[in-house]
Parts: C-alpha cells; structure tokens; sequence
C-alpha cells in the first residue's frame, strides 16, 4: 500500500483508508486556545470537538494549540508539519483498532519561539474560551502553604520578564491585560487537569499571580473571566514506536505522533462559560451544575487507584497496569482500597451507581490492548499523590476510618523511591522532586518515617499518630517480606 504522509494536501486519498473530517477546516475559526498538546489533549478536547465540528452550521470553534515548554518542541513540529493533523487511534476491548484523522487543532504556535504571538492570539476577539492541560503540577499550588509558590524560578523569571513569560500565568496576565486596555470581553478559561475544583483552582492561582503582577487587572478578572470546573476522563498511554509502525503498515499513513486511546470517555462539566460555548453535549459531553462529586470520585478512584496499581506494579517488577490489575491479589487489594478507605468518603453521587462505576474501572485498567506504562502512572507521584490519595486519607483520618491501605501505598511510594524494583532492575522515575524523593527514601531505610517530611506534598500528614504507625509497620514489612506476601496478608485481614 502506498504511504501518505498525514498532511492536508493528502487528506482526501487518506480518506479512503480512514475517517477523516467531514468539515473544510480552512472554514473553521478558532475560538479555543488550548495550552497542553499532548495526548490528552487530542484524545479528548480536541476529539469531542472534532465531532462537533462535523456538523457543518458549527463554523467558530476551531483550536489553536498551544505548546507552552521547550520539551513540547517535537510535537509542535510534528503538528506543524501535519497541518495540525493526527490519528486518534481508539484501542478497543476486542484488540481490534478504530481510526479517525482529527481536525480540530487548525493552528498551532510554539510559545518559547513567539511568546508574544502567543499573547496575541488569546487576547484576539474570536477566542472565547481558553483550554489547558498543564499537568497537575502546572498549578504551582504548595500543598504545605497552600498557597501560590513565588519561590519558584520560573515565576520570578515571569514577574521580571512580562513580555516573554514561560508559566501559563505570565501568559494569561499579559493577554488578559491586552483585552482589558483594549475593551474587549473577558472569556472563560477552563482547565482539564486532574485537580479536586480544577476551575477554582485555576481562579485562584491565577488572581494570587495577578495580585503580585497586574493588581489592577484583578476586578476585571472577577468581573469578566470564568472558571468552570470539570471532570475528564480518557486513559491515554503515551505513543509507542509500535503505534506508529503499525498504523504505518496497516493504513500506510504516516504519522509522526498518533494518540492511542481507550475507548471509554467523559467529559462532565459546569456550565459557566461567560462568552458562550460549543454545545459539546451533542457529542456526549455533560453540562451540570456541579460537577465536584463527579471529580472527587473520578480522582480518589481512578487517578488514585493507577497510582496503587502502578507503586505496587513498579515494585514487582510489571511494565503495564494491565499486568498489575490482572495479578488477583493486587486487584483484591485494590478492590478493597476502593470499598474500604475510599468509598466511605464519597458522600452522596446521586444518579450514579458507585459500584458499577468501580467494576467498570477495573475492566478499563484490565484492557490489555491498552498497555497503559506504569512509567507513565507512576511519572510526578509528588504531584497527583496530594490530589489522588491525600484527601482521602484526610477523610478517612477525620472520621476515624481505616487508613491502612493508603499507608501501604505511601510505605510503598517511599521504597519505590529508592530506584529499584524488587528484583534489584533500575525504575525510571520521572518526578520534578526526583532528587528530594530519593535521598528521603535512602533515609528512609533506617528511619521510614523520613520520607513523610516532604511537606509540599504530604503537609502535616507526619503529625498523624495513626498514620505514621501503619505507615512504619507497612514499610518494614514491604521491606522484609516483599509487596505480594504482604499484599497476600492485608487481604485476608
Ligand atoms: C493517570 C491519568 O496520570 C495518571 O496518573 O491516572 O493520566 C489517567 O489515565 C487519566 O486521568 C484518565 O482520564
């Protein structure tokens, strides 16, 4: 079969082998800036607005995507080169594999190349909504302070440098600034991360960095910006060599960098948005009025439920969460994590059925066709542990429930910090807090206890009694006796 390369220019023949957009997409204007090109991103977004864009009266809600660091520069030329075009590759439960060229993302910039450019674009009139997938710890949020954290280099750098920033907030300040002196309307800005309130938290860091920054702009804000809050969901690995070969050799589409995702998805979100949206619930997402429920349990679920997967997966020796899901006793143990420490701090969901939902998480986690990296899961723990596992642990803590489990997954955090897995083979830990996690965790092997002082991520967790006992006895016990056997034991318990 004869190879294309994924461009519009052969977009038609392409669309012979797969779907591709129906729409003219030098049609489309955009109305979404989106910062955070990743995987995510195009398997969730930029897919749902895809689809919407499929209905031809739907003309103003094109992406322009944003990628905001130096490391992002590999998918920015990719997407420039590709015209802003990708393959979603769908893996489904059955093996087999849906593919659809995606559209949506119809221009793209590179921030540390054109900063200015950048500011330009979310301050022009047409955009009304303003997108991010900065990461968990894009928020600059100090789980110890709780506050905003102006220690950081980059936000000093920001402060001193307003026309080229490196942060979001240096950016969305300076835009911000630009529709205000220029009397344009605000627009929403909306984050997709995986962050308990993530519109609040976005409100909040962003008026803690004003204030520093443009205090004149934070009336405006107030008056003119909103933030709604959301729940995402789409397990997205990151791209193989294999995705790419196999995509090549059964389609003949050559694409640098196709998404592959699972097939589920779900997009629930508040309807706050002050300058308009698109109508995403056409194409399956859901407006509420309150969406934190809907957050708290897809995090203290899901998100925390791959990081016991993928610490106790890592320390056995697994690459996937699908081999550490299908290992019975780590799912036994997973399974009552879920029931046991977590559920009880649920609250009431109405409409939702809590013990299908956990079921169905267990057959996503279980999708071999997937293979999900434990890399991937286990990559910024310092980030998503304060977000997946600490706030149940608070709960649990506060109303006098078991924490045992949670303690087990720190103890095992701590050991996994050390570098090796059980079978003495190096982990690639990838952590912003890498350095600092590490010699905590070789202080650790004397004193476990050690590694709970990393207060920008646990903050006074070591002030529990309660917890440092379980915790102490679960590390010496991972440590003497290895994760299964003691998995084996808290099971039967
Ligand atoms: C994962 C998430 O990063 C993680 O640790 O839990 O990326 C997860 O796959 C997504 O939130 C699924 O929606």
């Amino acid at each position: 079969m004869e190879k294309l390369k994924l461009n519009t220019k052969n977009l038609s023949a392409i669309s012979e082998r797969v779907a591709t957009p129906k729409y003219n997409r030098s049609n489309i204007k955009t109305g979404i800036v989106h910062v955070g090109i990743g995987g995510f991103h195009r398997a969730h977004e930029a897919f749902y607005t895809d689809q919407l864009l499929q209905d031809e009266l739907v003309k103003d809600w094109g992406i322009c995507g944003v990628a905001l660091l130096d490391f992002d520069t590999k998918i920015y030329n990719t997407l420039k080169e590709q015209d802003g075009l990708y393959t979603l590759i769908v893996k489904e439960l059955d093996g087999t594999h849906t593919k659809q060229v995606i559209g949506s993302i119809v221009e793209c910039l590179f921030a540390p190349e054109n900063p200015l450019k950048v500011i330009e674009k979310m301050a022009s009139p047409e955009v009304k909504i303003i997108t991010l997938t900065i990461t968990e710890g894009g928020y600059n949020y100090n789980e110890a302070t709780k506050q905003f954290d102006f220690t950081n280099p980059l936000i000093v750098h920001d402060l001193a440098n307003p026309n080229a920033p490196k942060t979001i907030f240096g950016y969305l300040t300076q835009a911000l600034k630009l529709r205000q002196e220029r009397g344009l309307k605000g627009l929403t800005i909306q984050s997709c991360d995986n962050i308990q309130g993530n519109g609040h938290m976005t409100q909040n860091m962003l008026l803690s960095y004003v204030a520093k920054a443009a205090p004149t702009l934070t009336e405006w804000i107030i008056d003119n910006v909103s933030f709604p809050n959301a729940m995402v969901d789409r397990i997205t690995p990151v791209t193989s060599i294999e995705d790419i070969a196999h995509l090549k050799e059964i389609s003949g589409i050559d694409d640098a960098w196709p998404v592959v995702c699972e097939p589920f998805k779900q997009w629930v979100i508040e309807d706050n948005f002050i300058e308009g949206r698109p109508a995403w619930e056409t194409v399956g997402a859901q407006f509420v009025s309150n969406v934190e429920p809907y957050e708290k349990m897809k995090l203290s679920l899901l998100n925390a439920g791959h990081s016991v997967l993928g610490l106790l997966g890592a320390l056995v020796g697994y690459n996937t969460i699908d081999e550490a899901v299908n290992n019975p006793n780590i799912r036994t143990f997973l399974n009552n994590y879920m029931d046991v420490e977590v559920t009880p701090t649920l609250g009431d969901l109405e409409g939702i059925n809590l013990s299908d939902y956990k079921q169905s998480l267990l057959e996503r986690f279980g999708n071999i066709n997937i293979k999900d990296q434990i890399d991937r899961i286990c990559s910024e723990t310092s980030a998503k542990f304060p977000i997946f596992i600490l706030p149940t642990i608070n709960s649990q803590l506060k109303a006098n429930g078991s924490i045992k489990l949670a303690a087990f997954v720190t103890a095992a955090w701590a050991i996994y910090s050390l570098g090796k897995n059980e079978n003495g083979e190096p982990l690639n830990i990838i952590d912003a807090l890498k350095t600092q996690l590490n010699e905590k965790a070789k202080t650790a092997i004397q004193n476990p206890t050690a590694f709970l002082e990393i207060d920008s991520v646990f903050s006074d967790l070591n002030t529990s009694t309660i917890f440092v006992n379980e915790y102490t006895k679960a590390y010496q016990d991972i440590a003497n006796r290895g994760i299964e056997a003691c998995v084996k034991d808290y099971n039967n318990d």
